[in-house]
């Protein structure tokens, strides 16, 4: 990262630390959570059909939660030898015009100085937004009934990441996990506040459970509040303990998310090139061996292999057409 990049990363964390820490600890007013709050889930995009070589896009997603938040602080970790030159997008809460106009999203991708010794996954980056930053010209959306900042509705695309996937994906292991990580308590929080009053009220909604699926079908609880940093489990007890003015809550599940891949690498060797369309060709006019998995072979994602995905895979390849579509095997 470049050093004006970095002053404006620093400044950004300081801001957030200031945002979510000393306000409230200052002025912090003991407003009680009612009945009707739903805790923040944030999820991390899973997506099949990952292609060696290719980028791919994740969404960060907000689906759940019903509080005013005013800004966060994500750590997300991968396999670097898988993923590469991580960028971001801008989601919706940061489009202006729009409907939220939040001002500020910054992607720090390390080193981050927590990791010295060891613990933490190859890639690492960490996400800092600020809803309203002190610009003094601008200022977020706000609900016209209540004069109030926002509440991002459940499945905002709050960002997105940017991957280099490599080029040889390990066919006997089709899964990288992508997921949220922990290096100090600061990291993957959320700025919110029940009720909007001035600046005073800030609170930070730690993490209540983390959630992993590893690929398969269904979530895993894998929640340790007694964990060290640095951790995959989330924030221990110890974020909580520390906080002498009470405003931490575990109001935030985390979903990991993650690539699967295989599509189009019909002859089961980690790349996708002409062997595979030779593949298919001798598979299907040639009596040549048969697909370890199916669904593989079905680029167009239409039930059946034939000539059809052949020309697709071809153009894939060699004329910059569409991305392999196949169906979830
Ligand atoms: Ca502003
Ligand atoms: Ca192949
Ligand atoms: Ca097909």
């Amino acid at each position: 990262m470049s050093n004006s990049f970095k002053t404006i990363w620093l400044n950004s964390k300081f801001l957030f630390i200031v945002l979510t820490i000393l306000i409230g600890f200052v002025h912090h007013l003991s407003v009680a959570q009612d009945a009707g709050v739903i805790p923040y889930s944030i999820k991390i995009e899973s997506k099949i059909n990952a292609l060696p070589g290719d980028t791919i896009t994740l969404n960060i997603i907000k689906t759940g939660g019903t509080e005013m938040a005013y800004g966060f602080d994500f750590m997300i970790g991968f396999d670097q030898s898988k993923l590469s030159n991580p960028t971001i997008s801008y989601g919706e809460p940061f489009i202006i015009p729009g409907d939220f106009e939040w001002e500020l999203l910054v992607l720090d991708d390390g080193p981050f100085l927590e990791c010295g010794q060891g613990g933490c996954p190859s890639g690492l980056i960490e996400l800092i937004s600020i809803a309203d930053t002190d610009n003094g010209i601008h200022h977020p959306k706000t609900d016209p009934g209540t004069g109030k900042i926002k509440v991002l509705p459940n499945n905002t695309v709050l960002f997105s990441i940017n991957f280099q996937i490599a080029d040889y994906l390990d066919p006997t292991n089709p899964y990288v996990p992508i997921f949220f990580f922990w290096t100090l308590c600061s990291d993957n929080q959320i700025a919110f506040a029940y009720d909007y009053d001035g600046l005073f009220d800030i609170r930070s909604a730690f993490s209540r459970f983390v959630m992993d699926s590893d690929g398969l079908p269904g979530w895993i609880n894998i929640t340790d509040y007694n964990s060290q940093f640095p951790t995959n489990l989330g924030a221990p007890d110890e974020c909580i303990l520390l906080d002498m003015s009470g405003m931490s809550e575990r109001l935030c599940d985390y979903f990991n998310g993650g690539l699967s891949w295989g599509c189009s690498d019909v002859n089961s060797d980690g790349r996708i090139n002409i062997l595979d369309i030779i593949f298919l060709i001798n598979l299907k006019y040639k009596d040549g061996p048969l697909l370890n998995i199916q669904e593989y072979g079905d680029l167009n994602n239409d039930t059946s292999i034939d000539i059809l995905d052949i020309v697709y895979l071809l153009n894939y390849i060699y004329k910059n057409g569409p991305q392999p579509d196949c169906p979830q095997p």
